[in-house]
């Protein structure tokens, strides 16, 4: 097999893109956003507080209190970035990776562990966050989010669904449904497709001969490039098309062009299918320090700043490593209160059957 090193490294010419790598601030005719410093430096707070989260739950998978996690290392200016361009009343659909999107919409961050650990199956109540379950099933939410966004374009509500997947996803033939749907109905929805360059250990040459975004063209409705490590173009870009969705303007595909930059997930070792320059050329683009150099370039923040956030970053993680462990294990017949609302004959017996399974072990 031949890797070419370079592979996603290069900016495409059609990414927009408004924080270079170096910090800069850059224009866009299309794309622009307007941030008070205070909103900048929140932004800031807000990716290194998930990077935070990630690393913690890394950690604690690693000291065997998690079965496996999925980081978003590298991705947290896309996840950022599309997350705070939410407003209260429109409704995210996460894959299993959308961290930082749970932290934009206020779920607490032990609560994305229990999953991790076994000890339920998604611990918050998707009403109370708008902000749907974590999907496994790779790209199925995508069917999911369009029947939700077709569903409050009839209620009429002032709002829009955000579907997240990966580049790996788009090979899906859920995701290709739900595309015509959400086409051929003009559902109010924004497909935020974060192109890691990865699924798995399939690089995205075996997803695709185009670039992702062009794909919404065939469909019939507007795709984009956007520096997905660049948080304010994901801001504003996502922005746009969510404000385009309210508006009865359709749905939009953003491709969000960012990197991996941990394993898949903590049972595996990307070093057996990807070269090390690979990594290394995407640690210059990496989302904080781009956010860092344009705050202390633009006198917005001092290192005053920077520690505080650290010593906030350090308190979360100690809250989450305490917290993770007293979450309590679930009992094993407690799985069988959750299937239906009411009794049913079919559980009842089930949990019967299981129930006397358990006693052989204690005889
Ligand atoms: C329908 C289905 N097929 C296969 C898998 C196994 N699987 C888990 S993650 C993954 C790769 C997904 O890649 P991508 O969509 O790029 O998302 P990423 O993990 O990079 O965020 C696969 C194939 C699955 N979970 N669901
Ligand atoms: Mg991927």
């Amino acid at each position: 097999m031949t890797v070419d090193a370079s592979r996603g490294a290069e900016a495409p010419p059609e990414l927009v893109q408004l924080l270079t790598p170096e910090g800069e601030r850059v224009e866009h005719p299309d794309y622009d956003i307007d941030l008070t410093p205070d909103e900048v430096r929140s932004l800031y707070r807000d990716l290194v507080l998930v990077r935070r989260v990630d690393l913690e739950a890394v950690a604690l998978q690693r000291h065997g209190e998690l079965g496996i996690w999925a980081s978003l290392l590298g991705q947290e200016a896309a996840q950022i970035g599309s997350g705070r361009a939410l407003t209260d009343a429109d409704m995210a659909f996460p894959t299993y990776r959308e961290h930082g999107v749970a932290w934009c919409r206020d779920v607490d961050p032990v609560k994305l562990l229990g999953l991790f650990r076994g000890v339920n199956h998604g611990g918050w109540d998707p009403a109370e966050h708008n902000f749907h379950l974590y999907t496994i099933v790779i790209g199925s939410q995508t069917l999911h989010a369009v029947g939700y966004a077709m569903g409050i374009q009839r209620d009429g509500a002032n709002a829009a669904t955000i579907a997240y997947f990966g580049d790996g996803a788009t090979s899906q033939g859920d995701v290709n449904e739900s595309f015509i749907w959400a086409s051929v109905f003009n559902a109010p929805i924004v497909f935020f497709c974060q192109n890691n360059q990865w699924a798995i250990s399939e690089p995205l040459e075996k997803q695709t001969r185009i670039p992702l975004y062009r794909r919404a063209s065939g469909f019939g409705f507007p795709g984009i490039r956007v520096d997905g490590n660049d948080v304010f173009a994901c801001l504003a870009v996502t922005k746009k098309a969510l404000e385009a969705a309210r508006t009865g303007q359709g749905p939009t595909l953003i491709e969000a062009f960012t990197y991996r930059m941990g394993a898949h997930t903590t049972t595996d070792d990307p070093t057996r299918y990807r070269v090390a320059s690979e990594l290394e050329a995407w640690k210059l683009k990496d989302p904080i320090e781009r956010l860092k150099a344009y705050l202390f370039k633009n006198e917005l923040a001092d290192q005053d700043f920077i520690d505080a956030i650290e010593a906030e970053a350090e308190d979360l993680g100690a809250d989450l490593r305490r917290r993770c462990l007293e979450m309590p294990d679930p009992q094993p017949l407690d799985i069988f209160e959750h299937v239906y609302r009411s009794p049913h004959a079919l559980v009842d017996e089930e949990r019967a059957q299981y129930a006397a399974y358990l006693e052989g072990f204690e005889s």
